[in-house]
């Protein structure tokens, strides 16, 4: 039991609880008609890649069945893949822009 005769103080920590919000991967998906070049034009345009960094990624998706791009809040990366499939589909193309949480 506690000694009454013992004053403690109430605790005032004042550490705050910031939390990051969660982030979100955008993955693409390889197909077998979407042409290359095409990939990396819509990886350029929506990712803001170069023509390396677009390219590599085309790659990688291409080889290996899928690629992670990168990660965003939750909302940048659905509004990003959307976009990007959409751009796919605009031009007959199966492209597919997916996203999970990381
Ligand atoms: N596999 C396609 C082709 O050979 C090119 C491609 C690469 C398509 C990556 C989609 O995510 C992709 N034309």
């Amino acid at each position: 039991m506690s000694d009454p005769r013992v004053k403690t103080r109430p605790k005032t920590s004042t550490k705050p609880k910031v939390q990051r919000p969660p982030l979100w991967k955008v993955i693409l998906l390889n197909d077998d008609y979407t042409p290359r070049e095409f990939v990396v034009q819509v990886l350029k345009a929506v990712f803001r890649m170069n023509e390396s960094q677009a390219y590599r990624v085309m790659l990688t998706a291409h080889q290996k069945g899928a690629c992670v791009i990168a990660v965003y809040t939750r909302d940048v990366a659905e509004t990003k893949a959307k976009e990007a499939t959409e751009l796919g589909r605009a031009n007959g193309f199966p492209l597919y822009f997916t996203t999970e949480k990381e």
